[in-house]
């Protein structure tokens, strides 16, 4: 039978998640491994210097999970070395609260974990709705049916090593789905004093290039799913050879 691990970043009880994983039960067995609370943005973390604690929760649809006092990325590291069914067919993580696209993929927790499971050999999808009000599982109706299509697929055919699917669903009615690029993001963020003297990082969200065609930013900014490779080899290709022609010598 068909094994499925689900993640996210927003924490076991977030309505993303619920809604993932009832919408994968019918693609096969369903495990849950999440962080016990919201690690929106805690990029690619791994414990090494603290414990981790480990709670058994059965989520409201019936699926066995797990809460990880730690990072997305801890949570699948820890179903690898044992806490779930390992390897299962496919990780996918999500469903987000919130766009991750372009840049964003780096402060991600639902894309790190994803990045984690490829690191243990285990493809991953990783799933986010731009909709960052989106709080009830009704809000993710719609973006979960989309996910499923797409785990079908994934499911169906093969991914090459150290790659991921990145897929980013607008707000309201999907057009159709592109594959698309990362986009370039703007970010908006403010630097705010606290009372005592400390700093708290706000702003408005982030914008970003719109009009660039192809490019994630473009296709959920147009109402389409947006699909986007993303391969965790970050060697700069293209740049390699007039890094060559610097001629470093030593
Ligand atoms: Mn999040």
């Amino acid at each position: 039978m068909t094994q499925l691990l689900v993640t996210n970043d927003d924490g076991i009880d977030a309505p993303g998640l619920l809604a993932l994983s009832s919408a994968l039960l019918p693609l096969g067995a369903v495990q849950v491994a999440a962080p016990a609370h919201n690690q929106s943005a805690s990029g690619h973390k791994k414990t090494l210097f603290n414990d981790l604690h480990v709670q058994p929760r059965t989520l409201p649809n019936g699926v066995d999970g797990i809460a990880v006092g730690g990072s997305p990325a801890d949570g699948i590291a820890l179903a690898a070395m044992g806490l779930r069914r390992w390897p299962p067919d496919l990780v996918v993580s999500g469903i987000n609260r919130g766009e991750n696209m372009s840049q964003d993929i780096t402060y991600s927790g639902t894309v790190t974990a994803a990045l984690e499971a490829v690191i243990n050999g285990v493809p991953a999808v990783a799933i986010s709705l731009a909709n960052r009000e989106a709080d009830t599982v009704a809000d993710y109706a719609e973006a979960a049916r989309v996910a499923a299509i797409v785990v079908r697929y994934a499911l169906a055919q093969r991914l090459p090593p150290l790659t991921i699917l990145n897929l980013n669903i607008p707000a309201g009615t999907v057009q159709g789905l592109r594959l698309t690029r990362q986009g370039v993001r703007i970010y908006r963020d403010a630097l705010q004093q606290q009372p005592d003297g400390s700093y708290r990082i706000v702003g408005e969200p982030p914008t970003g290039n719109l009009e660039e065609t192809g490019t994630d930013l473009w296709a959920v900014n147009n109402g389409y799913a947006s699909l986007t490779p993303i391969h965790l080899d970050m060697t700069a290709h293209h740049f390699m050879a007039d890094l060559a022609a610097w001629d470093i010598r030593l």
